[in-house]
């Protein structure tokens, strides 16, 4: 399908500047075009992911895209959609998180195409060279006061206040735009509708400093929850695309969790699978909604793409042990990854305890009568293991991979033994 067309469908364009022009453009010829990423954090989140995403999508129309990381810009502080002023990080923080940005960038994007290869850029590279007065006499005369306090970034932000520093921050990011569209061509910028007022003020300096000049700008919608609750978020805080950060199992659950009423708009903003496959998906969802085959499929998809094949088959294995319960095949990795949020017990002791001792030190059981009612009526399981057993020993052969022992108490709450 073709790339507009295709953006449509899956309600990826939120606002578009010049939508004949562009789609003139994209007839024509292979563009280039950018999205920029502040370095605010040590990796992206999936609140970046649809606009990482919607590069790739032009990438495989044929077009080429660049994955700018605000080196520069993320020492400023985009005021956009920030209800306060931030914190200033440290430059040497904000070089050590534009690394690990730019090498998730690349996971998503194709390097070695061809025809477009993909780029990484880095505005450090031109900002950083910038001295304060060319700034601000060859690029902050375009700016009139006027049209920048009439931005939403900077009208939402007068009372509560904005200092000189975030206020600048438009200019920077028209800088990047016009930069990128002398020495590279680039004609389109794409970003977050909340990127809208530094796009089109790119648009105006652009306008202002070259003669015909033609380029575009492209927004795509904030991502929605009909709960209305955040998107990207959850009780264990913010969805990350680091697995150190967000383990692959925590990501795909997160998928899968999905509600009915979200999940095929996130197969079409979030995933490669296409129309049919997806009104597919639809009606299943309408017919068998308990199968949750979209939230499966969304799931699968995303998992695989951002952490890799192997990644996704730990996560289903893991999911699937929890929910049966049998998780004796469970390797330490893998408890690390399912049981993040389980309360753990740090043993110190003999080699050798009594599992009624232990269940009372642990907490699990609230004492010792109960604990013995517990393990007698069978709702006390060692590894996925029912004991039924009032005097059994917990040996070192209940430790998986000598680090843990898994307890579990009634159907569903889960405890961990760590050594
Ligand atoms: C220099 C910096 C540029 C162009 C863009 C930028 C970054 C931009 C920004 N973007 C957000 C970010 O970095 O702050 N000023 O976290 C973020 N973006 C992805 C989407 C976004 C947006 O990276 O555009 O909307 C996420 O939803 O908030 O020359």
């Amino acid at each position: 399908m073709e790339i507009l067309h295709d953006l449509q469908f899956r309600g990826l364009i939120n606002q578009l500047t010049d939508e004949e022009g562009l789609q003139k453009s994209l007839n024509e010829e292979q563009i280039k075009l950018y999205c920029g990423f502040d370095p605010t954090a040590d990796s992206l989140h999936i609140g970046n992911l649809a606009a990482v995403l919607t590069l790739r999508r032009f990438q495989q129309a044929g077009h080429q895209p660049i994955a700018l990381v605000g080196g520069a810009t993320g020492l400023i502080g985009d005021p956009s959609g920030k209800k306060n002023e931030r914190t200033l990080n440290s430059q040497d923080v904000v070089v050590g998180w534009s690394d690990k940005i730019k090498e998730q960038l690349t996971r998503f994007l194709d390097f070695e195409a061809s025809e477009n290869p993909a780029e990484i850029a880095n505005n450090y590279d031109w900002i950083g060279k910038l001295d304060v007065i060319s700034f601000l006499r060859d690029v902050g005369k375009n700016f009139g006061l006027n049209y920048m306090l009439a931005k939403d970034s900077v009208k939402t932000r007068i009372d509560e206040g904005i200092s000189y520093t975030e206020f600048t921050y438009m200019i920077l990011q028209s800088y990047d735009f016009l930069k990128l569209y002398e020495t590279e061509n680039c004609k389109l910028q794409i970003g977050g509708s909340d990127q809208w007022g530094n796009i089109t003020a790119g648009l105006e300096l652009i306008r202002k400093s070259k003669e015909n000049a033609k380029a575009f700008g492209l927004t795509i919608p904030l991502v929605t929850k009909s709960d209305g609750t955040k998107f990207g978020k959850t009780e264990s805080g913010t969805i990350w695309l680091d697995r150190e950060k967000t383990s692959p199992y925590e990501f795909y659950q997160f998928w899968i969790n999905t509600d009915d009423r979200d999940v095929i708009q996130y197969l079409k903003y979030f995933t490669f699978l296409s129309k049919a496959e997806i009104l597919k998906l639809e009606v299943e969802m309408q017919t068998s909604p308990e199968k949750r085959a979209a939230q499966k499929a969304l799931a699968e998809e995303l998992t695989k793409l951002v952490h890799g094949e192997e990644s996704l088959l730990q996560a289903i294995k893991i999911s699937e042990a929890l929910f049966s319960g049998s998780i004796g095949n469970l390797t330490a990795e893998e408890i690390i990854q399912g049981f993040k949020d389980v309360p753990t017990y740090q043993f110190e002791g003999e080699a050798e305890v009594s599992l009624v001792d232990l269940l009372v030190t642990s907490k699990i059981s609230p004492s010792k009568r109960q604990a013995r009612e517990d393990v007698s009526n069978g709702a006390i399981y060692i590894n996925g293991e029912r004991i039924q057993n009032v005097e059994h020993l917990l040996t070192k052969e209940d430790r998986i991979e000598g680090l843990f022992t898994v307890i579990r108490r009634g159907k569903k709450k889960y405890f961990l033994i760590k050594y």
